[in-house]
């Protein structure tokens, strides 16, 4: 099981929805509102992935489902300047839990496809991400995405498959 979080709105659903659709998966995402979380299946090379994505209105509630997770894929939103250092200070919460301490990072700078987005260097110096980097242990591979454009879809799926 893998673990999307990220910000209200910063895009996890549709990104989510976006593997699945490439991969022509005919199960259909179920949502779970009143625990604010959703379930999506992606079948890659004849391998099922089960994603939960946990909603950001919930991030005080997210560390209940750390439990036996090996990866995290964390969603910004390059193109929310208000959201993105607030963003990196809640990606920082989660990677210091001792529950994640053996945990992959996946780290996408989603909406690149928006013309006022941040560029990736501004996006990391904002998220703090070189003092992160510092202080952490665990690996974070960082991926440029558009749901709108597909970018980065490639690199997700195959972080997914990595063992
Ligand atoms: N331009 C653009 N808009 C996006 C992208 N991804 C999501 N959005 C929009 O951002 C809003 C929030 O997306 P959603 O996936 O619901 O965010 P969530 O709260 O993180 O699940 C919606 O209006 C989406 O259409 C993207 O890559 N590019
Ligand atoms: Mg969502």
């Amino acid at each position: 099981m893998t673990l999307c979080l990220g910000p209200t709105g910063s895009g996890k659903t549709l990104l989510l929805k976006k593997l699945q659709n490439i991969e022509n998966v005919d199960t259909t995402a179920t949502s779970v509102p009143t625990v604010g979380t959703n379930m999506f299946t992606i079948k890659i090379d004849n391998e099922i992935y089960n994603i939960r994505e946990l909603g950001g209105v919930m991030s005080p509630l997210w560390s209940k489902y750390f439990n036996g997770i090996q990866k995290i894929i964390y969603v910004v939103d390059a193109s929310n300047l208000c959201q993105i250092s607030a963003a990196g200070v809640l990606l920082y919460t989660i990677i210091a839990h001792p529950m994640l301490a053996q945990a992959k990072f996946l780290l996408v700078l989603t909406k690149m496809d928006v013309s006022y987005r941040q560029m990736r260097n501004e996006a990391l110096l904002m998220l703090q991400m070189r003092r992160f980097e510092k202080e952490i242990k665990q690996k974070v591979t960082i991926t440029e995405a558009s749901a709108i454009s597909g970018e980065g879809r490639e690199e997700i799926l195959s972080w997914l498959k990595k063992k």
